[in-house]
């Protein structure tokens, strides 16, 4: 499909948030004009993207799926990557939405013109203009490899989790993975079997506890198909377990000792090794990084073939890394599994503002947003994913879906009072910050004793929802036209009155 033109409201990215708000506004709206622009040859997002050996989710599926396309077909409670990929691709064809995506389509610039109230947009199709967009981008899309010294001399085969080489072969092999995130706990036992010898730097020691995942038999899965009912029951059950973890990680922290001794547990009963034991054990607040869940992680850094490195990784040879106490590991592969790039998402260097300034600029490393949605000094742009809507308990679809609804409300509030544009007053963000950053005070997300990549380069948290989801579902359920400053058809930009209705300024 072409780029078109014109456009009334533009999404960026086909991964989960692009394809929840191209669904909803369409839902609303069937005639809508709406197009989506994806930067790859196929939707998916993360779930098209990170192909690792064993990449799973981990939250259950269940509830790590859109509401109003709900699937009986997953076979496991914890859904694997090609079937989140194809769940993606079927919600599109479901949905009837594929006529709505220009893939292959590579957002490049979007400046916001005062003059004619609209983005306009470059992309590697051409230029479009549009009224409204939506940046649906992800906050793990860029993966993030330091800067190690030597890395460039290597002779070997260097890769990142979410860019897999799987034309490399690690058969017999000496691998060095580097850190022990949420992607390494779920390869490095898949992969342990066929590499020689596996070298794992750890750089901070992760919390685990076990993924009680199951198949999902022919007999429940014909059951959730013929009686959705049952399917939605789940759902909720697994929806109210999951936030029962904001009373302990966000209300109550004096109940963490009690996780602490669960996960410590499951550690001894996993490793034998009493060194290897003390070096797999934190020494910060559980959750305060994301929990994992993993049967086999733990255990297979018990293995004799696998050695786990915590002095740090200090440069790289043309034939191996060194670790900062000075030894040489020589190694075949590097896999980095080092994350992401939340805090500073190169989307914000794209988007420019009504000053002219990039939404980089504006957040000068620690992002913001209202309602964790819309940015001042950014009209008509939605964020999807945006600053302080990351979950350490439940599921992210749960809250782009809500995000949705409320782009879709102020679609709405546009059209019913020929509104061109809307833009967030700065006070009404500040305040709404205000409140995120008092409700995470206390918080494990910051008080946990560990550095995570949910605070920024500032030191400020800008990453975690900072409680309970259903409050984010409540607080996006409308739009609040009041936070807002109006901009009329009118060439010049209006203000509210005090009954918020359109004054020409
Ligand atoms: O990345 P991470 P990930 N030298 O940032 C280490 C989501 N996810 O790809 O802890 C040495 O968690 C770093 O060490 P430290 C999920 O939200 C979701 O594993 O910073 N090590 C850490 O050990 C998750 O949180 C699913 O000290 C370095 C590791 O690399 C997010 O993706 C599944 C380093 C990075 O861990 C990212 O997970 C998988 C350096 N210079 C992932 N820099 C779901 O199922 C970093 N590290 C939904």
């Amino acid at each position: 499909m072409k780029l078109q033109e014109r456009v009334d409201v533009l999404v960026v990215g086909a991964g989960f948030a692009g394809l929840a708000a191209v669904a909803k506004i369409l839902a609303d709206d069937p005639r809508a004009d709406v197009v989506v622009i994806e930067r790859a040859s196929d939707v998916g997002g993360t779930w098209r993207d990170n192909t690792y050996p064993g990449c799973a989710c981990d939250v259950p599926t269940s509830l790590y799926s859109f509401s109003f396309a709900p699937s009986p077909e997953w076979s496991h409670t914890f859904a694997r990557q090609p079937e989140l990929f194809a769940y993606l691709r079927s919600v599109v064809e479901r949905l009837h939405l594929k006529d709505r995506i220009v893939t292959n389509c590579e957002l490049q610039s979007a400046i916001w013109d005062e003059s004619t109230k609209r983005w306009t947009v470059q992309t590697t199709n051409g230029a479009t203009s549009a009224r409204v967009l939506i940046a649906a981008t992800g906050a793990l899309s860029t993966p993030k490899i330091p800067d190690v010294p030597g890395i460039d001399t290597f002779e070997g085969t260097v890769f990142h989790s979410a860019t897999w080489d799987h034309e490399h072969d690690l058969t017999d092999e000496r691998v060095a993975v580097i850190g022990t995130g949420a992607s390494a706990v779920q390869f490095v036992p898949e992969i342990v079997d066929r590499a020689q010898r596996l070298t794992v730097f750890q750089r901070t020691p992760a919390w685990v506890i076990p993924r009680l995942d199951r198949t999902i038999g022919r007999l429940e899965r014909a059951l959730y198909e013929r009686i959705p009912a049952t399917h939605r029951a789940v759902r909720a059950v697994i929806y109210g377990y999951r936030e029962a973890y904001v009373t302990v990680l966000a209300d109550n922290p004096w109940m963490l000792p009690a996780v602490k001794a669960f996960a410590k547990l499951n550690l001894r009963r996993q490793v034998k090794n009493p060194a290897t034991r003390a070096a797999l054990t934190p020494d910060y607040a559980p959750g305060c990084k994301r929990l994992l869940l993993s049967n086999d992680w733990l255990p297979t850094l018990d293995r004799p073939d696998v050695d786990l490195v915590t002095s740090g990784l200090a440069s790289v040879t043309e034939n191996g890394v060194v670790d900062a106490s000075g030894r040489h590991h020589q190694v075949d592969t590097i896999i980095f599994a080092t994350g992401f790039t939340p805090t500073e998402p190169p989307v914000s260097h794209l988007l420019r503002g009504n000053d002219g300034r990039t939404l980089a600029q504006h957040w000068g490393g620690s992002p913001q947003a209202h309602r964790g949605t819309t940015v001042a000094g950014f009209p008509n742009l939605f964020l999807m994913y945006g600053p302080n809507t990351n979950l350490g308990h439940s599921s992210i679809v749960y809250m782009l879906e809500s995000q949705a609804n409320y782009l879709v409300s102020a679609l709405n509030a546009m059209k019913r009072r020929g509104i061109a544009a809307v833009e967030v007053v700065e006070s009404a963000q500040r305040q709404h910050n205000s409140w995120v950053d008092a409700e995470l005070e206390g918080t494990v997300w910051n008080a946990g004793g560990c550095s995570s990549w949910y605070l920024d380069a500032n030191g400020r948290n800008s990453t975690m929802w900072p409680t309970y989801t259903f409050r984010f579902r409540s607080m996006t359920r409308e739009f609040d036209l009041a936070n807002y400053r109006i901009v009329s058809d009118a060439p010049d930009s209006d203000t509210l009155d005090s009954d918020n209705e359109v004054v020409s300024a």
